[in-house]
């Protein structure tokens, strides 16, 4: 499973300071020791919350300018607004990245998929649409069926679709937990091919330990068939977690990752 280091989040109140101050070295050091744990991507996501779409622009320009002087590691690129989404591939100037992310909302996946197809980069498709995100797992299935026939009229190829069946806090709602892991198994089963991914900390949200919670969701989430997850790379509970479900469904040949990470 690959793992999306989150860090990089400036709807987190020390992270949009450091995006707000053009805090290099800050940057810098989170990108690096994120990329040192493992994480296979890195998300950026600089939108403050406050500002206009050009702020989101000339801020998604310097973080991944800055990022990639001294990061090899592929850059996930976050943004709701598919003109900050360009901007941040045009930054990348042809190297790895993952497009975070579009909706099956018509004018979003008409602006967001030809980026994919121009740009050669997979894409994160979520399982909501211009109402919201659906509560029930047909409806989010829906979702993703129309992101994928948007895709296919685009040429945009299924391998090379994250689609993300969304988590909500189950403080808020007993039951979304399972919508969520039902969703991932379904999208599995109607939709092969696609690969999936999902932000797994929001599952915890207002309750106390959530690590626990976390780690509990990750195994299900991979037993359904988890590809990728947008966490913490340096919670090494929930990387613990990545060893102990990948060896338990048999993705880790002889158990060597699991001996190797249980060794050190
Ligand atoms: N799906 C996709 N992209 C996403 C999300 C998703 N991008 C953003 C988000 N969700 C995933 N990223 C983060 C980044 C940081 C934190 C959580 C998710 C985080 N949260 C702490 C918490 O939950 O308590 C701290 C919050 C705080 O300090 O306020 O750090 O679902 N495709």
């Amino acid at each position: 499973m690959i793992i999306i280091g989150e860090k990089i989040n400036a709807s987190l109140a020390g992270i949009k300071l450091i995006v707000q101050q053009r805090d290099r070295a800050s940057l810098l050091e989170l990108a690096k020791t994120q990329a040192a744990a493992g994480a296979g991507f890195i998300d950026v996501n600089v939108g403050t919350g406050v500002g206009s779409r050009d702020d989101e622009i000339v801020s998604i320009q310097w973080a991944i300018e800055t990022i990639q002087e001294e990061v090899e590691t592929p850059l996930c690129i976050d943004s709701a607004d598919p003109a900050v989404l360009e901007a941040g591939l045009k930054a990348r100037h042809g190297r790895p990245s993952l497009i975070n992310s579009t909706k099956a909302k018509e004018k979003n996946l008409e602006q967001v998929v030809p980026l994919a197809r121009r740009y050669n980069t997979p894409l994160i498709g979520l399982a909501m649409d211009e109402v919201g995100i659906p509560k029930t797992v047909g409806d989010r299935l829906r979702a993703c069926e129309n992101i994928a026939a948007a895709c296919e009229k685009h040429g945009v190829s299924l391998e090379t679709l994250y689609f993300d069946p969304l988590v909500i806090p189950i403080s808020t709602d007993i039951k979304q937990g399972l919508v969520t892991l039902m969703t991932l198994a379904e999208i599995k089963k109607q939709l092969p091919g696609a690969k999936t991914v999902m932000g797994l900390s929001n599952v915890s949200y207002g309750l106390p330990g959530r690590t626990r919670l976390n780690v509990a969701f990750l195994h299900m989430a991979i037993y359904a068939g988890l590809d990728a997850a947008i966490m913490d790379p340096l919670d090494e509970a929930l990387v613990g977690a990545v060893k102990t479900a990948e060896a338990l469904v048999g993705k880790d040949r002889h158990c060597r990752r699991y001996t190797r990470a249980f060794r050190d």
